[in-house]
Parts: structure tokens; sequence; C-alpha cells
């Protein structure tokens, strides 16, 4: 049977395919992670500063609530206020403003004359301003103002490096950090080359946003944005290289290795199986009996006298996806798995079915059909045999003389039972055997088949070449009718004539055939009886 596709080496090659193939997706969907770890990092850090900021800038914003009166905060005796918000590190300058616009003081000193730098912003609230050039300070400041009821308002200048401090080396030198106007993008501070993406719609900035495209540096960037809740005009803008956040993860690591050897051995253990069980011969045979993959072949038996068609032997063939199989590549393992049971019975069944025609008009035409040892050691499958006897008067049932040696008790009940059924028992290859003669008188057989070699050896000087005749005899004293097989010659065909052979068989009286094939060979030999009454007689 079909053994060769259990080759280890292809279920290597297909374990090894389902490795890799896990393999890639595991390394895959780990190195999205990866990448979507790296950008909520991101994200994190943004994140944390703007609390930072917010808190710092919740407090300020108290404090700038909760301050006394212009006249209070610019005398003498209060100066302590400036100092407890000159002593927060974020704050480098506190400057008090009147409600006409005039410098009150700055950082705790009263400033006479007063200048005049315009009047306060009249909204309430926390604001930020800036950067904005101021007297005294040699750069631009940032700024958090809040005008109060009565109309003053003071300002705190922010400390450009504790701002500074707090957005660095949050990404690497390519990306950058910047605190930016939230309606334009404009940025107030930034660390690391700023830059936005080449086509955006991020602004006004009201909500968080991400987004990886090119921007108008070039480069493939991620950036990550989001509104200070105590400044909403403000914004933190965090920003990576894409490459540096998608860098590959390290293919072979000892986590991955061991479970791609797992994965391999379980691929491998369930291939194997699934190969084995494919390739099963009982599974093999059992799929080729539902598909119908198994015909019979009918080999003309002719009578001696006038080689006029007296029968067939019924030979199976499988006719498998690959090509047409020969018994003896099949036959073996049926009878090891018993389903020869079952595909004899099926056998019979397609001989009513093909040889229907000729069954009802000849019933004196043999079928011989070959049977083995598990066909005779079941009693069921005696019997479903013995019912076709009335579809098929003529069966015979061959059986050969190596399986007598397995003759036993059961054995000899279901030839017993064969004889009484009115079925004949031919025995097949005779003269091949090792068994002794003795079974020929104890069981009920009707026919000798002698072996093919006979018939070859007749007429050469071989030592075999007259053992056909001494088997006719012993088949004669036996009461028993003598078939040679293997005719292949008209010389052996007409010597087997004068020995007064039966029944013969063999390629030049006919190949095995298909059962149209042997219909119309019926056809004319039928023909030949009908214009020879007299033989008609003998064999109607
Ligand atoms: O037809 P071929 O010469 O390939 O047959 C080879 C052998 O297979 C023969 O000896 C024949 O007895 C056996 N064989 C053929 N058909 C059947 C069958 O239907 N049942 C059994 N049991 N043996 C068969
Ligand atoms: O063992 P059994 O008699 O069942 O075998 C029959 C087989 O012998 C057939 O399947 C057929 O293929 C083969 N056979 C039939 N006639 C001849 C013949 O004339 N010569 C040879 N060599 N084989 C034959
Ligand atoms: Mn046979």
């Amino acid at each position: 049977m079909d053994r060769s596709p259990v080759l280890p080496i292809t279920a290597i090659l297909i374990s090894l395919a389902i490795t890799i193939a896990s393999f890639t997706v595991l390394y895959y969907q780990q190195s999205e992670q990866h990448k979507s770890r790296a950008r909520l990092r991101l994200n994190n850090h943004a994140q944390q500063l703007v609390e930072t900021f917010d808190r710092h800038f919740s407090d300020l914003n108290l404090m700038l609530q909760n301050s006394g009166s212009v006249e209070q905060l610019c005398t003498e005796q209060d100066w302590h206020y400036s100092d407890s918000m000159l002593a927060r590190p974020e704050i480098v300058g506190v400057q008090v403003l009147d409600a006409h616009g005039y410098l009150r003081c700055d950082n705790g000193k009263l400033l006479s004359p007063a200048p005049h730098v315009g009047k306060p912003d009249p909204r309430f609230g926390l604001r930020f301003v800036g950067p904005r050039l101021i007297n005294h300070y040699d750069r631009p400041v940032l700024m958090l103002a809040r005008t109060r009821t009565d109309g003053s308002a003071i300002q705190v200048i922010l400390h450009p490096g504790w701002l500074r401090n707090r957005m660095r080396q949050l990404t690497s030198s390519l990306g950058f950090v910047a605190l930016i106007d939230s309606d334009s993008g404009v940025p107030v501070l930034d660390i690391g080359a700023y830059s936005l993406p080449q086509q955006h719609d991020l602004f006004p900035l009201n909500h968080a946003r991400s987004t990886e495209s090119q921007f108008d540096n070039n480069r493939h960037q991620y950036l990550y944005a989001l509104p200070l809740l105590t400044q909403p005009s403000l914004s933190l803008i965090i920003s990576e290289e894409s490459v540096l956040l998608n860098q590959p993860l390290t293919v072979f690591t000892t986590q991955r290795i061991f479970l791609a050897a797992l994965c391999f051995m379980v691929a491998l253990f369930l291939t194997l199986k699934i190969q084995r069980s494919l390739s099963d011969p009982a599974r093999q045979l059992r799929a080729g009996m539902r598909q119908q993959q198994f015909i019979n072949l009918y080999q003309p038996l002719v009578r001696s006298e006038d080689f006029s068609l007296a029968g067939v032997e019924v030979l199976m063939r499988w006719q498998h996806p690959d090509g047409m199989r020969s018994p003896d590549t099949f036959i073996p393992a049926a009878e090891a798995t018993g389903l020869i049971r079952e595909m004899t019975l099926q056998q019979l069944k397609r001989i009513t079915d093909e040889l229907a025609s000729i069954l009802a008009t000849q019933p004196s035409f043999r079928v011989n059909v070959n049977i083995c040892p598990p066909i005779i050691n079941d009693p069921d499958t005696v019997d479903s045999i013995i019912r076709y006897k009335k579809q098929i008067p003529g069966l015979v049932l061959e059986i050969t003389e190596n399986q007598m040696l397995e003759e036993c008790e059961v054995t000899a009940q279901s030839l017993q039972r064969f004889r009484d059924a009115g079925i004949h028992i031919a025995i097949d290859d005779f003269g091949t055997g090792y068994c002794g003669l003795s079974y020929l008188s104890q069981l009920p057989l009707s026919i000798l088949k002698a072996d093919r070699c006979f018939v070859a050896a007749m007429g050469t000087d071989a030592v075999n070449a007259h053992l056909l005749e001494t088997i006719q005899q012993l088949a004669k004293k036996l009461n028993l009718s003598t078939v040679a097989e293997g005719v292949e010659e008209a010389s052996q065909a007409l010597k087997l004539q004068a020995m007064g052979i039966e029944i013969q068989q063999g390629w030049y009286h006919g190949r095995p055939m298909s059962p149209e094939q042997i219909y119309a060979r019926w056809l004319d030999s039928q023909q030949q009886l009908s214009s020879n009454p007299a033989l008609a007689a003998c064999y109607g």
C-alpha cells in the first residue's frame, strides 16, 4: 500500500514551515506591541509634564487670587508676599500693576515714579503672556498674570530655565519638546528641532492629538500634543523620529527560540500523526470503497472442446487517482484489515449489476470469485455470499492451496455450507502449495485449477512437463474437474483439448476485460451456439 508519503522529511518540512510562520507572526505581533509601547511611553512623558505644569500653575493661580490690594502689596510690611512668591523655583519676578496701568512695584521694590506699562487686560482668570520683552530683563520672558476685581493685576515672570529643565531629555536629539500657542502652533519655548507635519490640521488644538507622518524637516516623525488644563492657550507638544520608535526587536531571544522549538516539536508530532493516519491502509481502502474505485474485470473461462465461453473469473482492480492498481498491491492489506469481506460483497453486487442480462439468460454461466481466509472464517460473510447464489447461480469460489494451510474447523464448516448451498469450491494455483494432499479428500471441493506453471512447462523437457496429466488423473480419481490456467498459445490450448481438460483460462482465450467487453464476447458465443443447435442442446 501507499506508505511512501510517510517520509519524515515532508513532516519535517511542513513542521518547519509552520514554525517559521508562527515565529514570524509572533515576532511581528511583538514588534507591533513594542512600537505602540514606545509611542505610549512618549505620550506618558508629555502627560506627566503637563500635569507638573498644571500643578504649579494652579498653585500660582491661587496665590495670585488670594493676594491683598495694590497698596498692601507694595508697602514694605507686605513684601513677604513677593518673597514667598520668589521662593518658588519657577518664578523669577513678581510685578504689581494698578488699575491705570502703572507698574507700582517689582519684586517687592516700590517704584517711584511708577512707569506706565499699559492697562491690565480686563479679562479675569489666569492668563499667559509671552514671550515678551520687559525692562530689566535682557531677553524675552514668559509670564502668568491675573487681573483682580479692582482692575489691578499681578504678573509673575516664569523662570525659563526651570521650564526648560523639565522639558529636557524626553526625546532623542532628533525629536523635540515644545510649549506652543494652542491656536497657532507657534512655539513659545522649545527644546530640539521644532517642526510640524507637512500636512496637518492640528491647530487650534483643544484636545490631545497624535499623528505620524513626514515633517517639514523631511524626517518621518511621530507627534503627540495636548493642551494644558490650567492654561488651554498653551499646549505641550512632543515628537520623536519614527525610526527610533520603530527600532526592531532582537530576532532571536531565548524565549522565542524556546517557543519555536516547542512549536516545531508539537507541529512535527501532529504532522506525523496526521500523515500516519492519512496513509493508513485501512483508511485508504475505505476511501477507495466509498468512492467506488474498486472495479471488476472479467477473464473468460472457455470450454476445451470448442473454446466457447463457459464463464469468467472475476478479478478486482483499484482505479486509484494515481493510476490502476493490481490486486497484489492492495489485497494483502485488505485481508489484514478485514476489509476484504466488505470489498468482496461489493464485488458480488457489481457482478449482479454488470452481468445481469447474462445471468438472467444463462444460469449455468460460471462466475469464479476469489475468496480468502478472512471471508471463509466469518460466518456472517459466508451467509451473505450464500445469499448471492440466487442471483449468481453459477457462482464458484476460488481459494488458493496455500490458504488451505490455515484449514481448521471453521474452514471445513464454511466450505460445507457453501457446498450445501450448491456453490462449488475451486482450488486456485493448485500444485504450488506446501501442504499435503489429504485435504483434497476431506474437504468438499469441486475443481482443481492447475497453476499456470504446469501449462507453461508442457511440451518442454522440464521436470514438471507431465505434471498436468498427473493432476488431471488425480482430479478424476477424486471426482473433481480440472481447469488449466495461463494458456497463452494456440499450441497449449490444443494440447489441453487433446488431454480432455474441461476448462481453460489464459491470455490466448482472453485477457481480464471490462463488463462491456465480456458481454460482447458472450453475445458472440450465443450466436455461434444458435447457429449450431447440437452444441446449444449440450450447453443450454
Ligand atoms: O488479476 P491479477 O493477476 O493481478 O491478480 C493477482 C492475484 O490477485 C490473483 O492471484 C488473484 O487471485 C488475486 N485477486 C484478484 N482479484 C481478487 C479478488 O477480488 N479477491 C481476492 N481475494 N483476490 C483477488
Ligand atoms: O491466482 P489466480 O488464478 O486468481 O490469478 C489469476 C491471474 O492470473 C489473473 O489476474 C491474470 O492477470 C493472470 N493471468 C491470467 N491468464 C494469464 C496468462 O495467460 N498468463 C499469465 N502470465 N497470467 C495470466
Ligand atoms: Mn484465481
